[in-house]
């Protein structure tokens, strides 16, 4: 066996107890052998895999690109947690299908007209001192130039802002490190007021420019009127990174068209890809985004265009707020390093990328030394002198990540788009360290945290732009491949990938997991949109329905597992709101509602209120429910709304004749529910005798599901007072339904109960020693748990105090399991095997197993009280 596959092996038992040694190195060659494995590839699946119930270090939010969405996924495990609708309906959140998600949307509107799709770019977590602070994130829509913010207390978009002068954007969206201000750079030039210009105007009216919005970091919001747009030529402006540390205040965004070509490809001219690239070098625009929000606030520095401010080129270059550096050809990222004095720029069409020193840039603007201006009066700082080195990278270089060396190593990592590589290299000295291969055609690269001013390293994430034949053929259209590489060693090592089936993702950030705090629930009653309490908010006893005009309002409640009212009535034509206030506070007992063919649907998480406004404009029934299966009892949970037209006479149909039940057969069914309650009832007694009597109010979580059956149980003394009520006035039939009733809380309520109490075992018990432990997991995986239940007689006795029931126990028991043929002529045990009409069988026990498993029954032993 080859010392790596032992090496795991080793790994793997320490966490298959159970299966001895040697087979467990074994079934691990053999898994090898048939899934075709390498070593190397067993140590990437031991780098990534998490067993149920692990967490992940880091959380990746991942442009969802044309789906106008958010991803969120894990690292190491790459496993997908949640999409996160953002400026496209997403109908599991109910996103885009109730009020209040569709007035989200609705601010997204460009000159009155709703958009429905999106094409996200760049999404960024907002700073605090240049580190990621975990409260809110940003991404642009690319297409219709919108910037959109998620509040990250509960994952969910809060608002969309519209670019009020731009046509296309793409630079964005970009944090300042205190979240002052987000960077929206322009894409394609444009004219930026709302009328027609002809193309042959492009350099006299068409425009590009950075909009710097102004962020209410506390609130989470984007102040529009206190924001600008800073003019800039038609370039094409591209990426764009605010300064940090040396560099705070300023913003840097570069740009792939100084000739400012203007194609025209039907007319004989040859085509945007040709004219854009002609010149040698393009311009990184640098910009001093602090002076000119102070300059912003005089109106005389401004001019409004769109209802909004835009501080002219002449303004800017006037206050020395405005410059150019040429970069070469095309470039497209731009990476200014954790402490602010490097800026690195990758020109696609060049092979190298160029760090420049903010040192010498800052020093050529403070002694006015420029090579010259562009046609727009702005000056230029000389390439060379501002450059600090360049390094030859290779073909189609990208994106730039920061690693956590690089304060003393210059650690940074660059995606080559036309080689499929990500490279490492320094660029302090510009010297290349190691390159690995990416299948196929990276974009983005995103590092741990590795845009701000603390990179994380460990891993990287190359975002592929193709799959080709990475996965199985599911038509033409394939996923994307995002692909997850471990940086901590010398040489980089491709460890997972990632199939997603959204595309196109762009860039990613990710964060460490421990710095988010999101919420379980919410408080009860609350508009996520507002974070106030709903005007729709409505408590169990309290559900109505209230006509105003031809307006009908329902007050609801859904708690597992009814909707309340169950049967709403209205007319042809009424608008109907359903407000509908979701009871739970347990975690995850989120219940989904829609009415049917009406178009609407709400997710309702613990706590939260949400409304649905539509026009019953068809006649009809049509049924309501719960949309997520949220209990055993989920298909019940449902309701009628019936829609009349108040101009028809409805003839009431003739009463068909229904067998009914003797009054012998309901007395019958009466009992018979009756005792299966007290039954019931016993053992919920039995459940909350011990998890009194063991101070379940000292474990939160644990108290947490208590109070959660308590309150359904809590239910009861109504329903029976009912019951009760109709017994008395010989209405049976309504009796049983009310004793049903009784029924389904107790069901619940032991539901709950009964994972309380298994889990307070576990707190209140004796710690158990690691060869409990592993004895545990033998028994139950050795097959012992089929026949025998700790504390209950099961289809085997008991073994609570088994070590106890013969002389010399443990020997005795032992050799019971390794050899249990050996006594099925031993009285006792002959008269289980009658009993029980079973013999105990062979497992093939190992003896370390059995050991353990000793070790497993005195820890039983020593808490028989608890089972
Ligand atoms: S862009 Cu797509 S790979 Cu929009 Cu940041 Cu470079
Ligand atoms: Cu609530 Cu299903």
């Amino acid at each position: 066996m080859s010392s790596i596959v032992k090496k795991l092996s080793m790994v793997a038992i320490g966490t298959m107890v159970g299966v001895s040694m040697a087979s467990a190195s074994s079934e691990l060659e053999k898994v090898m052998k048939e899934r075709g494995l390498t070593q190397q590839d067993l140590l990437a699946a031991a780098k990534t895999y998490t067993p149920s119930g692990g967490r992940d270090k880091y959380i990746v939010f991942s442009s969802g690109g044309q789906s106008g969405q958010i991803m969120v996924y894990g690292v190491p495990s790459m496993r997908i947690l949640k999409y996160i609708g953002v400026f496209t309906p997403e109908p599991w959140q109910g996103w885009g299908y109730d009020d209040d998600t569709k007035k989200v949307l609705a601010q997204g509107k460009i000159r009155g007209k709703q958009i429905t799709w999106g094409d996200t770019h760049h999404p960024a977590i907002s700073e605090t001192d240049g580190k990621y602070d975990g409260k809110w994130l940003v991404i642009n829509d690319k297409a219709n130039p919108r910037i959109a913010v998620i509040d990250l207390a509960d994952f969910v978009t809060k608002q969309i802002v519209v670019n009020p002068v731009f046509k296309s954007d793409h630079g964005g969206a970009f944090f300042t490190p205190n979240s002052e201000y987000i960077l929206e750079a322009c894409q394609y030039g444009a004219p930026l007021d709302n009328n027609y210009h002809p193309m042959e105007e492009y350099k006299e009216t068409y425009r590009g420019g950075v909009t710097v919005w102004k962020f209410d970091h506390k609130h989470g919001k984007i102040l529009p009127e206190k924001s600008f747009t800073i003019e800039m030529p038609p370039y094409m402006q591209d990426l764009s990174d605010a300064g940090k540390e040396a560099s705070y205040g300023w913003g840097f965004t570069n740009s792939f068209n100084s000739e400012m070509y203007t194609g025209g490809i039907e007319k004989g001219l040859p085509p945007f890809e040709a004219g854009c690239s002609r010149n040698d070098t393009d311009y990184l625009h640098v910009y001093n985004w602090k002076k000119l929000a102070k300059l912003a606030e005089n109106p005389k520095n401004v001019k409004i265009i769109n209802g909004h401010k835009v501080v002219p080129i002449d303004v800017a270059v006037k206050n020395n707020a405005l410059f150019l550096v040429p970069e070469p050809k095309s470039p497209h990222g731009v990476d200014v390093s954790p402490d602010g004095k490097y800026i690195v720029v990758c020109g696609k069409l060049d092979t190298h990328a160029t760090v420049y020193s903010w040192d010498k840039i800052k020093k050529a603007i403070d002694h006015k030394d420029f090579v010259g201006k562009d046609p727009y009066g702005i000056p230029i700082i000389d390439m060379k002198k501002a450059a600090h080195c360049q390094a030859e990278l290779g073909l189609g270089p990208l994106h730039n990540q920061y690693g956590s060396k690089w304060k003393t190593d210059g650690e940074i990592y660059t995606s080559l788009y036309v080689d499929s590589q990500v490279v490492k290299w320094n660029y302090l000295t510009c010297k290349v360290e190691d390159r690995v291969n990416v299948n196929y055609n990276i974009g983005h690269l995103c590092g741990m945290e590795g845009k701000t001013e603390d990179p994380q390293g460990e891993y990287i994430i190359a975002l592929n732009k193709l799959a080709i034949d990475r996965f199985n053929n599911i038509g033409p259209l394939h996923p994307q491949n995002h692909q997850l590489i471990d940086i901590r060693g010398k040489k980089m090592q491709l460890l997972y990938d990632m199939p997603i089936p959204l595309g196109e993702p762009h860039q990613a950030v990710a964060i460490r997991a421990s710095k988010l705090h999101p919420h379980v629930r919410y408080k009860m009653g609350t508009n996520p949109f507002t974070g106030k309490i709903h005007k729709g908010k409505t408590l169990a006893g309290q559900e109505k329905i209230v006509r105003k005009g031809n307006h009908v309002y329902v007050y609801g409640t859904v708690v597992r597992s009814h909707i309340n009212p169950e049967h709403v009535t209205v007319n042809l034509g009424d608008t109907v709101t359903f407000y509908l206030t979701n009871l739970e506070r347990a975690e995850d007992e989120t219940h989904g509602f829609t009415v049917d063919q009406y178009n609407v649907h709400a997710s309702l998480e613990p706590g939260k209120t949400v409304a649905l406004t539509f026009k019953a404009d068809r006649e009809g029934v049509f049924p309501y429910y719960c949309t997520e299966f949220c209990s055993a009892l989920h298909l019940e949970m449902m309701g009628y709304l019936l829609v009349k037209d108040p101009s028809k006479k409805y003839v009431s149909a003739q009463k068909l004749k229904m067998a009914k039940m003797s009054p012998e057969q309901l007395k019958a069914e009466y009992d018979k529910i009756v005792a299966t309650n007290a039954a019931t009832d016993k053992v919920i007694q039995s459940v909350v005798k011990f998890l009194k009597e063991n101070h379940y109010e000292k474990y939160p979580v644990v108290k947490q599901l208590v109070e959660d059956a308590l309150d359904q149980y809590g239910k009861i003394p109504e329903q029976k007072k009912k019951a009760d009520e109709y017994f008395k006035k010989g209405d049976l039939e309504k009796a049983i339904l009310f004793e049903n009733m009784i029924w389904q809380y107790m069901v619940k309520t032991a539901d709950v109960g009964i994972r309380a109490r298994d889990l307070l075992i576990r707190k209140v018990a004796t710690p158990m020693s690691e060869a409990a432990k592993r004895g545990e997991v033998a028994f139950n995986e050795g097959g012992c748990g089929g026949c025998h239940v700790i504390g209950k007689v099961s289809s085997g006795p008991d073994l609570t105090g088994v070590l106890q029931r013969h002389e010399n126990g443990e020997k005795w028991v032992a050799e019971f399991i390794k050899n249990p043929e050996h006594k099925y002529n031993d009285p006792y045990i002959q008269s289980m095997i009658n009993y029980f009409n079973l013999r105990m069988p062979n497992q093939g026990m190992s003896d370390e197993e059995i050991k353990d498993i000793i070790e497993y029954f005195k820890w039983v032993d020593e808490n028989a009280n608890l089972f």
